[in-house]
């Protein structure tokens, strides 16, 4: 079993200096910040999205079940989750999710000393379509024009509210990273490169922060910004909110195929990892490497041979794989039982500098 103990030093021991962006971050969201930048370099967590709510062979809600706890014996440290189409006032999410079994789960994750990150695909307030509908100039409407401002404010309200249910039994607010806008340098969103200038885009994320920071008092939250494969750091900053908007610096970059395009997927994440580590150092920001994966998992050791050098090389502070629908076994990024790459899992888990929820807890809290 992987341990931390078999690093040079605990996360916890090393003194790290935090820079959250937020001057009144509650002191959990400076410790979290603080956590993940001390993972960076050394060790990385493993995550997996909507983990703890469905998994590939359709079960759904099971109280303590995940696909990976089922396939390993422990969670995933960091635990993904979406509220898409909470901006429309709705129960559920565009997944299918009740938005108080994700409140609950992320409660339930932060009570076990797991890692909360959430993602956001938002309908787009000017169409009223999917966060794939690629209507340019939608940014600029919501900046500029009152009616569509305002459009954009009740969705954040929405997602206010929800961020503001977030309390353990103790009734402090759980800490959580938010990563709306992701993948922006592709065009496949709305809020996409083709559609918005830099400084539009920029300015969307200023005043989204500023909302829910500043209007809506929310202090439990760092702020991942999240491109997807660029091939310069000057297009992976080009459109960097800056350092009071961020927190923690992503990188969503897939595999996509199988075998003949690995070491194509291997460089391209390896060398935007690489740049991102330096700047994560320099900045004291943590970097995490935040949707990856191969769908269908069709290379029986990709966890060792193909992601684990990957991440091993810079240590990101986490690697987020995408979620095994409940509704569609054609589809799936993380391992369940009986898939043939169980057993390379399990070997990738064991890596020392590798990190599941069983080995977190204690550490952390
Ligand atoms: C995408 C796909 C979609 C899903 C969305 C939000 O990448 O998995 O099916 O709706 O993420 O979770």
């Amino acid at each position: 079993m992987a341990t931390l103990a078999g690093c040079s030093s605990s996360p916890t021991a090393e003194k790290t200096v935090s820079r959250v962006s937020d001057p009144e971050a509650t002191p959990q969201t400076v410790e979290l910040h603080r956590f993940l930048q001390s993972c960076c370099g050394r060790v990385t967590m493993f995550g997996h999205q909507d983990a703890a709510l469905y998994g590939h062979d359709g079960w759904k809600y099971v109280d303590g079940r995940s696909d990976v706890k089922d396939v390993c014996g422990s969670h995933p440290a960091v635990f993904g989750w979406e509220l898409g189409e909470i901006e429309l006032g709705k129960d559920q999410s565009l997944d299918a999710v009740h938005f108080s079994k994700i409140r609950e789960g992320i409660i339930a994750a932060d009570k076990m000393g797991g890692i909360n990150t959430i993602s956001w695909h938002s309908t787009n307030p000017v169409t009223g379509k999917s966060a794939w509908d690629k209507a340019p100039g939608s940014i600029h409407k919501i900046l500029y024009e009152e009616e569509f401002t305002r459009k954009y404010f009740a969705c954040l309200d929405h997602i206010a509210t929800f961020l503001l249910s977030l309390k353990d039994e103790q009734g402090e607010f759980v800490p959580v990273m938010f990563r709306p806008f992701h993948e922006h340098t592709g065009s496949w969103f709305w809020w996409g490169s083709d559609f918005c200038t830099p400084d539009e885009y920029k300015e969307l994320w200023h005043r989204t922060v500023d909302y829910l920071r500043g209007k809506r008092g929310i202090h439990h939250v760092l702020y991942a910004y999240s491109p997807d494969r660029v091939s310069t750091p000057e297009t992976y900053f080009e459109r960097y909110p800056g350092d009071d908007y961020v927190d923690v610096i992503g990188l969503d970059c897939y595999h996509r195929g199988g075998e003949q395009t690995a070491s194509e997927y291997m460089a391209t994440a390896g060398r935007i990892l690489d740049f991102m580590s330096v700047e994560s150092a320099r900045c004291n920001k943590p970097f995490v490497f935040s949707e990856t994966g191969l769908n269908t998992l069709n290379m029986k050791k990709w966890f060792t041979e193909v992601l684990y050098p990957v991440v091993a090389k810079t240590h990101p502070a986490y690697v987020l794989v995408w979620r095994n629908p409940f509704d569609n076994a054609e589809n799936f990024y993380g391992p369940f039982p009986g898939h043939e790459s169980c057993a390379d899992f399990i070997s990738f888990k064991d890596k020392q500098d590798i990190v599941l929820l069983d080995e977190l807890n204690g550490i952390r809290k």
